[in-house]
């Protein structure tokens, strides 16, 4: 399926195109072991949830919140992990932390882990994809997904496979067997549609470069547009924001000229209104990507180009399935430009501080 130069981004695009098959292997592995259902026992009821991240793990955090308030019903929210240890008076005492990092190594998060377990005695959990890490020896409860891990420096298979196990935490919190059931039938069904996904945005992307790249999304899609803006500045070097879809008709949208590519990452709650954002935004002359779970003629016509999702599961599941098209934008624009999306400018694999 892909001819790429010299093996640029080789490692990226196998672990992208991988998704599919990795999310089956660490649904599996959940159900194997039942590690998610004692974890249900163990951990306290009506308490806050605090999910903790750096990097695409805060944005993980971000669609992780919104999926389990809306799966469980209890308050949650996310916050980058160097918040709690510069402004801890930000930091809701008493809550469950969830400390989210692909390789269990970066230091804000471990000095976070330290900070919450030592000196607000709190029992946190973590989810990484790393064995034998720091962030294991630190955290009182740790969930590992070895079959996700990436030899990448960005993250992709590793943000959608955190992602879709703490929703499976969170349905079996909130007892929605539905849900689980759901989830175990989509790493088949996206695998039936990446083809789909694939050529459209490779499209696009073998088209032209944007000056600018919006990610626009509500609700669970909101961490979903803030990642797939990451994927693009990552891997392509691109100058790209993300804002909620309404938001960006407050100001934002003074940007919009044909250079820019707005992409909508909409909701089936929210399809009404965002859609006519997209139409208005279209006509401001805008260049337009619309990502929905199902298409009218009112997307078909505002939308240059369309991902239909087309996926039998509820809302908060496609999540890890919408930001696909992020990850392959940005791959696909970073050889356009003949970067290597492996090697990202700037980027190491982990962000490891000097402790002073
Ligand atoms: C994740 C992260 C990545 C970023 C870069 C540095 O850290 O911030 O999001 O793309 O690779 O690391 P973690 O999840 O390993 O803590």
């Amino acid at each position: 399926m892909v001819d790429l130069k010299a093996g640029m981004g080789a490692h990226t695009i196998a672990e992208i195109l991988s998704e599919p098959a990795t999310w089956k292997s660490c649904l599996k592995a959940m159900e194997q072991t039942g590690e998610l259902q004692s974890l249900n026992e163990k951990l306290p009821r009506s308490v806050e949830w605090v999910f903790i991240g750096c990097g695409s793990s805060f944005y993980l955090a971000q669609a992780a919140a919104a999926a389990w308030t809306i799966l469980t019903g209890e308050k949650s929210r996310a916050m980058p992990a160097s918040e709690i240890t510069l402004f801890p008076q930000l930091f809701p005492a008493a809550c469950q932390p969830v400390l989210i990092t692909r390789s269990g190594y970066t230091s804000e998060v471990l000095q976070a882990a330290e900070y919450l377990e030592e000196r607000l005695h709190l029992q946190t959990l973590a989810i990484t994809c790393g064995t034998g890490t720091p962030i294991e020896k630190i955290a009182s409860y740790c969930i590992k997904l070895a079959a996700a891990d990436e030899k990448s420096t960005v993250m992709t298979r590793s943000f959608t496979s955190m992602l879709i196990t703490l929703q499976s935490l969170a349905a079996i919190r909130g007892d929605r067997r539905d849900f689980l059931d759901a989830l175990r039938t989509l790493p088949d069904q996206v695998a039936g549609r990446l083809n789909a996904f694939h050529s459209t945005i490779k499209s696009l992307a073998d088209s032209r470069v944007f000056a600018d790249y919006v990610f626009l999304g509500q609700g669970p899609f909101f961490g979903i547009a803030q990642e797939s803006m990451l994927k693009v500045k990552e891997m392509s070097c691109s100058y790209a924001q993300c804002f909620h879809t309404l938001e960006f008709r407050h100001g934002p949208k003074a940007i919009v000229s044909p250079e820019t590519l707005i992409t909508f990452i909409i909701s089936e709650t929210g399809f009404a209104a965002e859609v006519s954002v997209l139409e208005e935004i279209k006509k401001l002359g805008a260049t337009t990507l619309a990502i929905s779970n199902v298409g009218d003629s009112t997307i078909r016509r505002a939308a240059d180009y369309f991902v239909e999702l087309s996926l039998d599961v509820p809302e908060a599941a496609r999540a890890a399935a919408s930001v696909i098209p992020g990850q392959l934008l940005g791959f696909y624009t970073g050889i356009k430009k003949g970067l290597n999306p492996d090697e990202p400018r700037n980027l190491s694999r982990v962000v490891m501080l000097e402790t002073k």
